[in-house]
């Protein structure tokens, strides 16, 4: 199974805002906003959607920040595959709120919590938010990380 999805961190005045998800895969962690991509949606519209969806604000100044592949085995079966896209926003519309699956906190960006994230998170999440657009591919066996890669993208 191949899923597309998005993730998105809105930064602005040197916080980062982050949900608790409330629901779904990674029910628990903080992360960026996101989800799935639905039939007939490009992967910018989907990551604003989302934000709508799960925290009531509208992003604006969207940038395409890179691609991420969670291959996810069960032994030696391929469980799932998710093509995720990265989007940073540097401002919005609205007030943040919480939603029955998300809900919002502001990190300092030098104060991100990573050990209540996914493990793959600290291997990318601060290149991004230092501006780099990267591609990385991590490998799961039952969602605990067994392999990972992360490159920048060259302009
Ligand atoms: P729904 O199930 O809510 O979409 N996602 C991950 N995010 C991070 N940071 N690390 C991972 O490492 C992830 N795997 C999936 C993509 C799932 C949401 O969770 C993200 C989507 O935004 C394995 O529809």
């Amino acid at each position: 199974m191949i899923l597309l999805e998005t993730l998105l961190y809105i930064i602005k005045n040197g916080k980062v805002l982050l949900i608790r998800k409330k629901r779904g895969l990674g029910a628990g962690y903080f992360n960026g906003v996101g989800g799935k991509v639905e039939d007939n949606e490009d992967v910018n519209n989907a990551a604003i959607r989302e934000c709508i969806e799960e925290i009531g604000v509208k992003p604006r100044g969207l940038k395409w920040m890179g691609l991420l592949e969670f291959w996810n085995y069960d032994n030696n079966a391929i469980e799932s595959i998710h093509f995720v896209h990265v989007f940073t926003a540097s401002d919005y519309n609205g007030e943040p709120r919480e939603s029955d699956e998300a809900e919002p906190l502001w990190f300092n960006i030098n104060e991100i919590p990573f050990n209540s994230m996914w493990e793959d998170d600290s291997l990318w999440l601060p290149l991004i938010l230092s501006g780099r657009r990267i591609y990385g591919r991590f490998i799961f066996n039952k969602w605990r990380m067994i392999s990972h890669e992360v490159h920048s993208i060259c302009t």
